[in-house]
């Protein structure tokens, strides 16, 4: 997912664009894993799985201690869900009622060894959000239109309660011979590969 943030890091002038095409290079301010001691606009290192949560906590701590209006919007994938942390903070998101915190979980049902199910099944993790005191929704994370009308939905519910959208998506959508292949986590397409890769992205945008 980095390579999206740091595209629209360097698309907003934090950094130049054209550092893109150093991406994981050694000296690069495009980690592997976004570093705040390297790159301009990164607030917190991440990249060990679990951790987000529980910073953005402590972000939705500090609007609320501080009388401020801003929401705190954390990403974590399904397979990062297996962290005990992720559960830990999901108490004290609940303990310190942060409506102000909005947590998106990409439920593709896919990590870096294969699927969820075959790792360490999340079983249902709306369920799971909603144990834990969050408000919960479960949407099609291929829909532009459900997640910009989720979102205002989501905006409109001050109420004590955290948020927490469950989103389905499919790992590599739009790219046949990447959709659902855990051995695409981190790896480069080669140049025929590339090339069949934008081809079928293109083919399938909508005018
Ligand atoms: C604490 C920790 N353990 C292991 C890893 C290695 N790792 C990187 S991504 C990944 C799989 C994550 O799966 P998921 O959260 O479902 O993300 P997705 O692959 O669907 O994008 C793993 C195990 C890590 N980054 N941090
Ligand atoms: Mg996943």
């Amino acid at each position: 997912m980095c390579p999206i943030l740091y595209a629209a890091l360097a698309l907003r002038g934090f950094v130049p664009y054209e550092a893109i095409h150093t991406l994981r290079q050694y000296g690069s301010p495009f980690q592997g894993h976004p570093d705040m001691k390297k790159c301009p606009g990164i607030d917190i290192s991440t990249g060990s799985l679990g951790q987000g949560l529980s910073c953005a906590v402590g972000m939705a701590i500090a609007g609320k201690r501080d009388g401020k209006s801003y929401r705190v919007f954390a990403m974590l994938g399904d397979g990062e869900c297996q962290e005990g942390q992720i559960w830990e903070a999901a108490q004290a998101a609940n303990k310190y009622r942060l409506d102000n915190l909005i947590v998106f979980v990409d439920d593709n049902n896919l990590q870096i060894d294969g699927t969820c199910d075959e790792v360490m099944p999340n079983l249902d993790l709306a369920q799971k959000f909603e144990a834990f005191g969050f408000e919960t929704w479960r949407i099609d994370g291929h829909n532009l239109e459900e997640i910009v009308r989720t979102l205002d939905e989501v905006k409109s519910r001050k109420n004590g309660k955290p948020k927490c959208i469950v989103y389905k998506a499919v790992k590599g959508k739009g790219v046949s011979f990447m959709e659902n292949v855990a051995d695409w986590h981190g790896k480069a397409p080669n140049e025929e590969e590339y090339r069949r890769a934008m081809e079928e992205i293109a083919g399938g945008l909508k005018p």
